[in-house]
């Protein structure tokens, strides 16, 4: 029998599961050789973790590693049902609340290494977790994408650790639900039609990268946010928080058009209505932004997977819902 040890939690009600102990042995080479290695020789692991039956769709797990970085003192490895993030905004708040949990991180300015680069998290002592993600930029603005049977929508194209396409207008007639949670299979839908249009429309992010989230935004329920989002992942769920990522995304959009300055507050409220509240620096780059983005992660279980090499089910089934590549 294998185990692996795990702690579960949510951000905003979207699952992190951390691998702990148990994990797939990647060696010490940079983050981005170690996914490298993970999905070559241990999907299987990625998959077990993720996949049902231990886990489901929604379920971002997380591997906890040495930095490579040296000026880091925790290394992260993010991964869903289908494939790997770059990094994951709310799974960081997930790792630190977790490792605060255990005892193993006290308040203070954590440096974590992803295969994004490197982020830093400041741990408070109420709990809540600010993470200065990686640098972020809208790539191409008032993007047209024509989705058979729907029409055209436009957006822009951005980065904030992963590849978003954010909606800013939407087909002529198109009857558009409320951003609602009990509309959540509408804009699921809508989401995985645009995706599959834009990249069969070779629109693409740098460098040819695959656009794996949709993003749409619509009036705060609570008016004393900025905005409310529903963000399609990689896998065919939606994203229950309002996604670390996605909300860098956004703030690099803002930014760019001038609509949200350095240091001033942007509050994302998800489709189930949990908030993240962001802000940015002036990045390094020509355009591009540091943000920052806030959340709480709880703790819900302590547990270790058991891998019985007897269960033809063992390391999981389904995984590839809207055929994403992996
Ligand atoms: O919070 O960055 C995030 C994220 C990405 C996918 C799911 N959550």
């Amino acid at each position: 029998m294998d185990t692996i040890d795990v702690i579960d939690s949510h951000t905003g009600g979207e699952p992190t599961r951390l691998i702990v102990s148990g994990g797939p042995e990647l060696g010490r080479g940079p983050l981005r050789e170690r996914v490298a290695r993970f999905r070559a020789e241990f999907d299987h692991l990625r998959r077990a973790v993720t996949l049902e039956p231990r886990g489901s769709e929604v379920l971002v797990g997380a591997l906890l590693c040495e930095p490579y970085d040296e000026t880091c003192s925790l290394g992260v490895i993010f991964f869903n049902n289908v494939d790997y993030l770059g990094m994951c905004g709310h799974g960081t708040i997930g790792l630190v609340n977790s490792l605060q949990h255990l005892g193993e991180l006290e308040a203070g300015t954590h440096c974590i290494d992803t295969p994004a680069g490197k982020v830093t998290a400041e741990l408070a002592p109420s709990g809540v977790v600010s993470v200065r993600n990686v640098e972020s930029y809208r790539w191409a603005a008032g993007v047209r994408v024509e989705v058979p049977g729907l029409g055209a929508f436009v957006g822009d194209v951005a980065y904030g650790g992963n590849w978003f396409f954010l909606v800013q207008l939407y087909p002529d007639g198109l009857d558009l639900p409320d951003l609602d949670v009990g509309q959540h299979a509408r804009w699921t839908e809508w989401g995985v039609r645009i995706r599959a249009a834009l990249a069969a429309s070779g629109i693409t992010g740098e460098e040819g990268a695959y656009i794996d989230h949709v993003e749409f935004f619509g009036a705060p329920e609570d008016p004393s946010n900025d905005s409310r989002n529903f963000v399609l992942c990689p896998g065919g769920a939606f994203d229950r928080s309002p996604c670390g990522t996605g909300t860098s995304a956004k703030l690099a959009c803002l930014a760019a058009d001038g609509m949200l300055g350095p240091g001033e507050r942007w509050a994302q409220e998800s489709i189930i209505g949990s908030v993240f509240t962001g802000s940015y620096e002036v990045g390094p780059g020509p355009g591009t932004v540091l943000p920052t983005v806030a959340g709480t992660a709880f703790v819900t279980a302590r547990s270790s997977l058991v891998i019985d090499p007897r269960d033809p089910l063992r390391h999981g089934f389904g995984g590839s819902a809207d055929g994403a590549p992996s």
